[in-house]
């Protein structure tokens, strides 16, 4: 059989695209150091894909910083404020795009120029570039990139297929000004990507993959129309081009007669996400194309169970035949890490469940060759199948106590003792708290020596003493400066921590973590999700040392500070061999374990953040009731454990919730503070149709910029949140954590934002 791979990672074995990056934006090294640094990477990348097996190697899936933004540049979606486009958008204009310019680049206007915005890639933990178009948008041929690298890769030998993002899914994934829509652009874009199909044509290109995820999610009927529209406008651009259109990342359900309907000589189906569609897809399945079949999970860490894969391939090869069926990952690589080959310290055990991107391209050419049983890879079958067998029994994946403890939970585990009314009661007897009470988000700014004490540490350079106690340093200093600034509720100020998913998955039990498993957030930023691989339960306290701590320094109220359940499992790597819910439940018991005993150290209050509660939703609608069930279910029994006078807050990094406002109510948190310093006008429809019950701590300063926002700004953003919610509900903080900025701009800001709750307090009591 066939196979091809759909996308590699690009960041490099050793993140060496983050480091080649970070040195030209720095000015420390040339234009020509990095693209020369891209273009070995892609070598490299190709050199692999060929030396596992695979029979078609895409190009044009690298990308300087966003596969997105590279298709705004191809198609020429270039904002006026980036200035104009010549022949070709430059690497400097896309930088900017992606990043924006500060004033003292930006030699011209003084304010410098806002970036693109970015959001997640479907349900992945990736980030793009939000394309901007306007109802007049023009589009011309403005890069030669996917050309150059499909040459680039053919003159070495390598078979190329490039990979082009679709013009629907393009066009969905944009911001349309005045929020019109996007598929009415349908007829300018078009001819560009007819242009770009007739150019592969002409350079002997024999096959082309056009990436559609949009069908994955619920399109409009104008969408749905354009689709059509759009590929039988493909098809006669370049008859002698074989089109390859590929869907991931979900089950098509009412888009799957019209893309198998579709002109194209093959479609690209996700096994993995699809599942039960199998059947009808091989319906569809129109006499003369070829079904590219996703088996090899591509969002997940693990090995591939042959068995189960091979009853997919034989099914379809039943129908189809060898001819018409390719096997391939289920989507891009991009999601997972490079290879397991520089971890040398993962148990031999363990290690031999995971297939990271390398290994993956392996099992799709195992599989392909099972397939039509080959007899040489009759052993790789014997062998998965010993190591499926040997995790599925494994006394590390399972632990009878938390399976147990999951099933005990009843309805009443997951409700605090008391309505929200008479817990605020117990609440501001045990901490009287002025109105409008002020607080920050949790971490405080991580500075350098912070950074080198805890590379110190592990890698032995300080003993724990010496790590502890400059770390008792560090609370005392932000403890005295909360003091002095005079804030309401205080924190220890996180220095203890890395990152908010590892800090807790480095001391849970069922988490493990590689050395080198980094997955591209966005542009140079990564991330090393933890995997979930058992049972998760907590052995010992994680966070009570520091809290209590820093509690023992004050007597204002100090709060702990924990992450929520659905964020662990959103920014992990989870086991396939158990429902998320499950896994979620689990993991929101540890953190109950966790609350309890900050609690009896004498914490009294507590915030649980939940910043990926959103971030988890389906691409689907109608699949967005379940999960919010069960994963308000999750923060809830993490938290109902807290005794009435005991405040729960959580933290969310966005401000659209308008969707999923109930959701957030049922929570059921005594204090949710939000980002809304950036979109004011957000927050207030939102609160213009729902009254929120609790307490709510709207952002009144926005951490991610350097800026220091003066006293007055901060009391007109408080006075306008005063509009929509009553003074008894409202706190004051700032949008987020303050772990990016620098204290020099943190401590003045502060400043500013306890001086402006003092300001709106005082206009209140006058009122009175
Ligand atoms: N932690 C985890 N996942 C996340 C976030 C997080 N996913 C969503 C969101 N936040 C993604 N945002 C970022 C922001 C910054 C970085 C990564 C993801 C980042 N990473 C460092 C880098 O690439 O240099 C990694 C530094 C390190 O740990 O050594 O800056 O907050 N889990
Ligand atoms: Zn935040």
């Amino acid at each position: 059989l066939c196979t091809h791979n759909l996308g590699y990672p690009r960041i490099g074995p050793n993140r060496e695209l983050k480091r080649a990056l970070e040195s030209y934006w720095k000015g420390d090294s040339t234009l020509e150091a990095l693209l020369q640094t891209a273009a070995e990477l892609r070598r490299q990348a190709w050199t692999r894909q060929k030396a596992a097996g695979i029979r078609w190697i895409p190009t044009g899936d690298f990308s300087l910083y966003d596969h997105v933004l590279d298709t705004a540049a191809l198609v020429g979606a270039v904002p006026s404020r980036f200035g104009s486009v010549g022949e070709e958008v430059s690497v400097d204009q896309f930088f900017a795009m992606a990043r924006g310019l500060l004033e003292r680049e930006h030699e011209h206007g003084s304010r410098g120029i806002p970036p693109m915005e970015m959001t997640k890639w479907f349900d992945t933990n990736y980030h793009y570039i939000v394309p901007e178009l306007k109802p007049a948008q023009t589009f011309r041929l403005s890069s030669r990139k996917p050309f150059t690298e499909f040459l680039e890769a053919r003159q070495s030998g390598f078979p190329a297929k490039p990979v082009l993002l679709g013009p629907i899914s393009f066009l969905r994934l944009s911001k349309m000004e005045g929020n019109e829509d996007a598929a009415s652009l349908l007829p300018a874009l078009l001819p560009v990507y007819q242009e770009i199909l007739r150019k592969f044509d002409e350079l002997g290109c024999e096959w082309i993959q056009i990436d559609e995820p949009a069908l994955v999610l619920d399109l409009s009927p104008s969408f749905q129309h354009a689709l059509t529209v759009a590929y039988s406008g493909l098809r006669s651009s370049a008859p002698r081009l074989k089109l390859l259109l590929a869907t991931y990342f979900g089950p098509l359900r009412d888009n799957l007669e019209t893309v198998f309907s579709l002109p194209v000589d093959a479609v690209h189906w996700d096994a993995t996400r699809g599942g039960a569609e199998l059947d009808s897809v091989l319906a569809a399945v129109p006499t003369g194309m070829i079904l590219s079949l996703g088996i090899v999970d591509g969002r997940n860490v693990w090995r591939n169970n042959f068995s189960e894969s091979l009853r997919s391939i034989e099914q379809a090869l039943a129908v189809l035949g060898r001819d018409r069926l390719w096997i391939a990952p289920s989507c891009s690589l991009l999601h997972v890490p490079v290879s397991l080959e520089g971890e040398k310290r993962l148990d031999p055990e363990f290690r031999s469940w995971l297939a990271f991107a390398y290994e993956k391209l392996h099992e799709v050419v195992d599989l392909a060759r099972l397939a039509v049983q080959d007899p040489a890879s009759l052993s790789t079958l014997e062998e998965n199948r010993r190591i499926q067998d040997a995790r599925r029994r494994s006394g590390r994946v399972h632990d009878p106590a938390v399976a147990r403890r999951v099933a005990a939970v009843g309805p009443l585990d997951l409700q605090r003792t008391s309505p929200y009314p008479t817990r605020k009661k117990a609440q501001r007897s045990r901490n009287p708290l002025p109105l409008l009470p002020t607080t920050t988000i949790g971490s405080f700014p991580q500075t350098p020596e912070v950074r080198k004490a805890r590379a110190r540490w592990r890698t032995g350079g300080l003993t724990t003493e010496q790590y502890d106690s400059f770390l008792e340093g560090e609370i005392r200093r932000v403890i005295a400066l909360q003091e002095d600034v005079d804030l309401d509720v205080l924190v220890h100020g996180e220095f203890e921590r890395n990152d908010m998913v590892e800090y807790f998955g480095e001391q849970l039990a069922g988490f493990a973590f590689t050395e080198g498993g980094w997955v591209q957030s966005y542009g140079s930023r990564c991330t090393k999700p933890p995997i979930i691989f058992g049972d998760v339960s907590r052995p010992k306290p994680m966070t009570v040392r520091w809290s209590q701590f820093a509690q023992s320094l004050t007597k204002k109220p100090v709060k702990g500070m924990l992450t929520g359940p659905i964020t662990i499992l959103q920014w992990s790597f989870v086991r396939d061999d158990q429902p998320r819910s499950v896994t979620a439940r689990q993991i929101a018991l540890a953190i109950r374990d966790e609350v309890a005993d900050l609690e009896k150290a004498g914490l009294s209050v507590i915030q649980i953040d939940e910043p990926a509660l959103r971030e988890g939703l389906p691409l689907r609608r109608a699949d967005w009731p379940d999960y919010l069930t069960w994963s308000v279910e999750a923060f809830r029994l993490s938290s109902s454990i807290a005794a009435d006078g005991t405040a729960i807050h959580t933290h969310m990094c966005y401000s659209e919730f308008n969707d999923i406002i109930d959701a957030i109510a049922a929570l059921d948190a005594d204090v949710i503070s939000i980002e809304s310093s950036r979109s004011n006008m957000e927050l207030l429809r939102a609160f213009a149709h729902f009254r929120y019950p609790n307490e709510i701590g709207p952002g009144v300063w926005d951490i991610h910029s350097p800026r220091i926002p003066s006293v007055e700004e901060i009391a007109e953003r408080i006075r306008r949140a005063l509009a929509v919610l009553p003074a008894s509900a409202l706190w004051v903080n700032p949008d987020c954590g303050l772990k990016t900025r620098n204290l020099a701009e943190v401590v003045p800001s502060l400043r500013h934002m306890v001086e402006a709750a003092k300001r709106v307090r005082k206009e209140l009591e006058a009122k009175r």
